[in-house]
């Protein structure tokens, strides 16, 4: 049976519903090699709790160098039992190169034989990926201006409207609206609703988007009349309706806990989600797609999942994209939902990441499936390939994809 999955699993292919990365088009924005594989915020926090240096001395580093204290710290002085230090060394022998020899210099030359675009080829194909969704913010300054200009995207990364900027960050960000030419107020009074959907309306044409994205943190409540929720019911979740796509919500990330650690500076807390069912049964037309950083709430949002066939759960989101707690949570999932739900998303930065991530994936699912069919087969019922390629599918890319109406 494990080797029948397996089979299945190896052939099934990946939409990988949330990642940072972006398409060749979107130039350095598009992050692969060596040396943005050790600078991964995951790694540099763990690099930084050995103390070596200071953050601020990291900082002030040239990236060659933060990445050789990286390698120097994880990999050299100590061995790299942690999960984010073995998928490095798991991108590195899945491309082909000896880990045994430990020798940095050899892994950046390996890159520098690569463009982004065969790069994105090569682990697409590794990974058995059929495409993926970016993370697109219309207030970020790189990446504005490849949207402006109407680049050629590469068709298998597909958009997705992350409205933190806007609607977490209104008090600082409403100004930027403003120079571009819509009317809006810093207390969301006047005509500032109906701007900010003209704002979104004319980002959805821009970017074709599959779903508009917010995160919000542990202490988010609903309804409260905030202006976050404001933004959230007038603008985003209408300006969703239109474009007939969802609203994606992730919950439960504390940002900025440590300043001085930047990207790598924000954590967890355990969020209300009596708060996510008040929202999926008010707006029970709007399709929500929703994953949740703490541990401790993962088996409500399973529960809830069930009450709500509008709200579709994805992802072992950030810290808790680690073996031990993806099996956690992929076997509470089937066992309370069935495949009807996202098992994975990879959420890399770095485009070789999608490697060990889908690789895990594959496997813990494999884990999970061949358990669950076991079972079955103990009770006399006959589980066919087929059916076991169907399972896979819906778990891997189809649950999205029909949750979208676009299969
Ligand atoms: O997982 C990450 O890399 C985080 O830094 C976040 O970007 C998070 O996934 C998010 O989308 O907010
Ligand atoms: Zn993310």
């Amino acid at each position: 049976m494990r080797q029948r999955v397996e089979n299945e699993l190896a052939r099934t292919r990946v939409t990988d519903i949330h990642t940072h990365v972006y398409a060749p088009a979107f130039r350095s924005l598009l992050l692969w090699g060596i040396d943005e594989l050790l600078n991964h915020h995951y790694l540099i926090a763990e690099t930084l709790r050995w103390g070596t240096v200071t953050p601020a001395e990291f900082w002030e580093m040239p990236r060659s160098a933060q990445a050789d204290l990286v390698w120097q710290t994880l990999f050299v002085d100590h061995s790299p039992v942690s999960a984010s230090a073995v998928g490095l060394l798991e991108i590195l022998s899945s491309l082909g190169m000896e880990v045994q020899t430990r020798d940095l210099e050899s892994y950046r030359t390996f890159f520098r034989s690569h463009t982004p675009e065969s790069i994105v080829d090569k682990v697409f194909d590794a990974a058995g990926l059929d495409s993926l969704v970016m993370t697109n913010d219309p207030f970020d300054d790189e990446e504005r201006p490849v949207w402006e200009s109407g680049a050629d995207i590469d068709p298998r990364f597909h958009a997705a409207l992350r409205l933190d900027s806007l609607i977490i960050s209104w008090d600082t960000n409403y100004p930027r609206l403003r120079d571009w030419g819509y009317d809006v107020e810093p207390n969301l009074g006047g005509r500032t609703i109906s701007e900010v959907r003209r704002f979104l309306a004319d980002w959805i044409a821009v970017m074709s988007p599959l779903y508009l994205m917010l995160s919000v943190n542990p202490a988010w409540m609903f309804p409260d009349g905030s202006a976050v929720n404001r933004l959230l019911e007038e603008c985003m979740i209408p300006a969703a309706a239109d474009a007939g796509v969802p609203v994606a919500l992730m919950i439960g990330c504390r940002r900025q806990v440590n300043p001085e650690l930047r990207l790598a500076g924000d954590s967890v807390g355990i969020a209300d989600l009596a708060s996510l069912e008040r929202l999926c049964a008010k707006h029970a037309g709007t399709k929500f797609l929703v994953t949740v950083l703490s541990r401790e709430n993962q088996y409500e949002l399973d529960v809830v999942a069930r009450k709500f066939p509008n709200l579709m759960i994805f992802g072992c989101w950030w810290f808790l994209n680690i073996p031990y707690l993806i099996d956690e949570m992929t076997r509470m999932r089937v066992e309370l939902l069935g495949t009807s739900h996202i098992p994975h998303h990879s959420d890399v930065r770095v485009m070789e990441q999608v490697l060990p991530k889908w690789s895990h994936a594959r496997h813990i699912t494999a884990d999970v499936l061949t358990d669950k069919y076991c079972a079955l087969e103990e009770l006399g019922w006959k589980v066919t390939d087929a059916e076991i390629a169907r399972d896979c599918a819906d778990m891997f890319g189809r649950n999205f994809w029909r949750f979208l109406g676009k299969y």
